[in-house]
């Protein structure tokens, strides 16, 4: 089963206000903001509106709809509370991001009546305690349960027979098929290849020219053959933090200030899940859009704030030096994590580091993240905005 939510973060937000429900509502921001829609109400995107829009061409294209700011912390309770319905129903579960899951109930159907039946028990309960639609696919792979949920979308229930798989993708066009994305929908126009039957009926040899071994997936994935597995979480590989600015900068004292601030929040989440860290890499975003990623790889494990700071920090400066245009977008991450302590004796500055960090983190566990502030991010001050989360920046991306 692929399990979906209808238009989520706006969904939730009409359930806490239901004077929204009905009526075009859009979640990501009010329109004097520079931004973008996070997720549009179905009565809004019969205006056009999608996720990814500039708001203030939404709010161009239908005035009169309701523009929110929204808060992570509503959504990711409604999505705990989600992913812990699906739960109760078998343990192979797969959380795809907040509102999506794949779950395999394969051998359940003892117990709670056919595949069917199981799919409309989990839509009553999530309209019964959550007041959501689900959208849910059923088929024996992946790739088709989930094509099927986004056809069959809002509030929708569609099964793909077995041995169907073929015949229910034909029609469809290739941008139905996850994975393929505007650039290779391009290619495969330039092919004259429209539909899914088509891209299934296409020689495996022409779509390994264009698209390397991706090509065998995109060709199985067709075909509607998939033998992925429907896998539970393992632990996570990387950690990063991200934001936009609201106006694209060259100050180095803000892009510094805003590392750090980025640092601390990839930090204490690195020493909450008890992991450490031996690569670090920065994201920019220019002006023009250009992303570069660079990445510095540590001698020892960290998962000290100041060190990621420190390497982001290099990284910067000698991308700075190098880059003419404003930053639009920055970032940190960790990757490479391990478990545990670290092995090698710490030296007296590594100790106090490490007294401080644990000390930080304590605070900002029992009062919250902003309660404590670095100097470094004091610039920060009049650009975060507070919320009951602590100090965020207004972008979704910060809260988490
Ligand atoms: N989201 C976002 N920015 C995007 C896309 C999505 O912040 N560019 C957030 C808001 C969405 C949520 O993720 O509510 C889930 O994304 P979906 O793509 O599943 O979109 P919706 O749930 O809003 O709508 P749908 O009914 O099409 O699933
Ligand atoms: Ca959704």
């Amino acid at each position: 089963m692929h399990i979906d939510l209808d238009a989520f973060f706006v969904s939730v937000e009409q359930v806490l206000n239901p004077e929204l429900k009905g009526k075009p509502v859009v979640v990501g921001g009010k329109p004097d903001r520079r931004g973008v829609v996070a997720a549009a109400s179905y009565e809004a995107r019969a205006f056009g509106l999608y996720a990814g829009m500039p708001l203030i061409t939404a709010s161009r294209l239908c005035p009169q709809a309701v523009f929110i700011e929204g808060g992570f912390p509503k959504y990711r309770d409604a999505s705990k509370r989600f992913m812990a319905i699906l739960a109760d129903f078998s343990p192979y579960l797969e959380p795809m991001g907040l509102d999506e899951a794949y779950l395999d109930v394969t051998g359940f159907e003892s117990i709670h009546g056919s595949i069917r039946q199981m799919a409309v028990a989990i839509k009553k309960r999530i309209r019964d305690e959550l007041g959501l639609c689900a959208s849910v696919g059923i088929a024996s792979s992946k790739v088709v349960a989930k094509v099927a949920s986004d056809l069959s979308k809002p509030d929708g229930l569609l099964e793909v027979l077995l041995g169907e798989e073929r015949s229910f993708l034909a029609p469809l066009t290739v941008a139905q098929l996850p994975g393929i994305g505007k650039k290779s929908e391009r290619v495969l126009k330039g092919l004259g290849i429209n539909t899914i039957g088509q891209l299934a009926a296409l020689p495996l040899g022409i779509l390994k020219s264009h698209f390397g071994t991706a090509g065998v997936i995109i060709h199985n994935h067709a075909n509607g053959i998939d033998d992925r597995k429907v896998e539970p979480p393992g632990e996570a590989k990387s950690i990063s933090r991200e934001t936009t600015f609201g106006k694209d900068t060259r100050d180095s004292s803000l892009l510094s200030a805003t590392l750090r601030y980025l640092s601390e929040k990839v930090g204490s989440e690195l020493r909450r899940q008890g992991k450490r860290a031996k690569c670090i890499n920065l994201k920019l975003r220019y002006a023009d859009f250009t992303t570069i990623t660079r990445q510095q790889t540590l001698s020892q494990t960290s998962d000290s704030d100041q060190t990621i700071f420190d390497a982001g920090c290099k990284l910067l400066k000698k991308e700075l030096s190098t880059g003419k245009q404003a930053v639009r977008l920055i970032g940190i991450g960790v990757a490479s994590l391990v478990r545990g302590q670290q092995l090698d004796m710490l030296d007296a500055s590594d100790m106090r580091l490490e007294k401080l960090n644990i000390a930080i983190d304590r605070i900002r566990k029992k009062y919250g993240f902003k309660a404590i502030q670095t100097g470094r991010t004091l610039l920060l001050k009049d650009i975060f905005s507070t919320n009951d989360e602590g100090s965020t920046l207004p972008t979704p991306s910060l809260s988490r």
